[in-house]
């Protein structure tokens, strides 16, 4: 029987929130991408897969009470989602946003399976987070928030059950705070949570590992499609956290020229390149906004969000060769990617999970704009995240050149499975659907292979 993609989806809104349109939105992806697959393999009907892959194992949801500056006591919502463990514990960062609900999270958790299926190490697919907002919280906030938060969490994690890490609102600060209270609680020091400071078992490179990944990946994407490289190429990049951070710094490596840069408040554009000393220091306060730049360097440009062109980011109109969103998820619509095409770029490479719209994508691949879906693209940082697993568990640390050259090396081999699953299947430059083929077959057959 071949697979009815609008039925899953149906049987799947039943037993979920119909208004979980994020979850959705990836799951139709996954379904569209793996559907002549499944319709040639009988045993993967057999052993029902691919209702087993849609159905997380399980979604912890909990109270997290904390006291803020003030002595008031406050309440947020805490989540876990372990959506799948065939091929090793769960694995996935910790996301704290206003925005946090068990849609984002569901979502974020089913693409977490793939992408760490596609770096070929043993991890499973998880995420969690809250609604906590850290921006505009002090220190001891942030620390007796991330306090209360483990006091919960503990229960259901460990170094060979479930390691979080980071994502949006969560970097080594509030991993410091989680393991502390962890290993407070437990009396364990192992390797419960990834991106933990070099001092107390963190790894090299675990910062820099997503953005670094995202720009190995974009190389070597280019070279297998005979595409000119990045050096001296315009880029732009969205966001100024983590990931878009460590994106611009390897894109001045190769001599590259990021241009741009973004928050939830407004964009900035420096045609110089950005200067990445001055957005490090502007930045290091996430209350601090972009604007701040525009003191300094005089010639850049600050458009502030209530000035954007209606159901338009303005960042996506600057002529560029190479975009990297690196913000949000469905940060760059159908509009948007008709900007860019027109505007002359080449190659779009998702640093961010999902943040283009899935009507942004069929611009790209309608037009011949070489594509590098996030499952594929940032899969460096939780690549670096096994790393750290390792480490932890020989209770070794590897210097920086050596975890760099894993990273490149995870990064080459993800590119070019996917280009080869593209040849095999096809597919042309469609690499959407060839990652999603590659990462779902390695968790189907392994899933095949366990049994019930
Ligand atoms: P950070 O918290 O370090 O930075 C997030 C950045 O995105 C900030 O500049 C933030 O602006 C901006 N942003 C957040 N929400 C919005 C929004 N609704 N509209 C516009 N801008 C927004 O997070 P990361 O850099 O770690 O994460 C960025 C993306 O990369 C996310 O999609 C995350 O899931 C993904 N990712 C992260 C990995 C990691 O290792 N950290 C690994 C793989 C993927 P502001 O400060 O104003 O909120
Ligand atoms: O989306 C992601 O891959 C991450 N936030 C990193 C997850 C991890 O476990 O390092």
């Amino acid at each position: 029987m071949s697979l009815n993609i609008k039925q899953t989806i149906q049987e799947l809104k039943k037993s979920n929130c119909s208004t979980d349109t994020n979850f959705f939105q990836a799951v139709t992806e996954v379904l569209e991408s793996i559907k002549p697959i499944i319709d040639n393999n009988k045993i993967y009907e057999a052993h029902n897969i691919v209702k087993r892959i849609v159905t997380p194992d399980r979604v912890i949801k909990f109270k997290v009470a904390w006291v803020d500056d003030n002595n008031k006591v406050q309440i947020n919502r805490g989540y876990r989602v372990q959506f799948d463990n065939t091929l090793g514990p769960y694995k996935g960062g910790l996301r704290f946003h206003p925005t946090v609900n068990e849609d984002i999270l569901s979502f974020l958790a089913f693409e977490q399976i793939f992408k760490n299926a596609l770096t070929g190490l043993p991890l499973g697919g998880a995420k969690g987070g809250s609604d906590f907002d850290p921006k505009d919280k002090s220190d001891m906030e942030i620390m007796r928030f991330c306090k209360s938060f483990m006091v919960e969490l503990h229960r259901y994690i460990g170094a060979r059950v479930d390691v979080p890490a980071g994502d949006i609102g969560v970097g080594s600060k509030e991993i410091g705070y989680l393991y502390g209270a962890y290993k407070n609680m437990t009396s364990l020091y192992e390797g419960v949570l990834t991106g933990k400071q070099i001092l107390f078992g963190g790894s090299h490179i675990r910062p820099e590992a997503t953005g670094y990944g995202a720009v190995y990946f974009a190389e070597k994407l280019l070279e297998l499609n005979k595409m000119p490289q990045l050096k001296n190429k315009i880029c732009l990049v969205s966001g100024s956290g983590n990931v878009a951070t460590y994106t611009i710094q390897k894109l001045y490596h190769l001599k590259a020229i990021p241009v741009s840069c973004s928050d939830s408040r407004g964009v900035l554009y420096d045609k110089d390149g950005i200067d990445l000393k001055l957005l490090k220091s502007i930045k290091q306060d996430r209350k601090n906004s972009l604007k701040l730049y525009t003191k300094t360097k005089k010639a850049a440009t600050y458009i502030d969000i209530k000035d954007f062109e209606e159901n338009q980011n303005n960042l996506w109109d600057i002529a560029c060769f190479a975009a990297f969103p690196c913000a949000t998820q469905n940060e760059l619509n159908e509009k948007d990617a008709k900007n860019l095409f027109s505007n002359g770029c080449k190659v779009v490479i998702e640093g961010a999970n999902m943040p283009c719209t899935p009507q942004a994508v069929d611009v790209f691949l309608n037009n011949d704009i070489l594509f590098g879906p996030a499952k594929a693209a940032n899969a460096g940082g939780v690549a670096v995240s096994a790393l750290e697993m390792s480490q932890n568990a020989a209770m070794q640390s590897w210097s920086i050149n050596k975890v760099d050259k894993k990273l490149q090396n995870i990064m080459c081999n993800i590119s070019q499975d996917i280009h080869q699953t593209a040849k095999l299947h096809q597919l042309g430059k469609n690499y959407v659907k060839a990652a999603n083929i590659t990462g779902f077959k390695k968790v189907a057959d392994a899933m095949v292979a366990l049994g019930v």
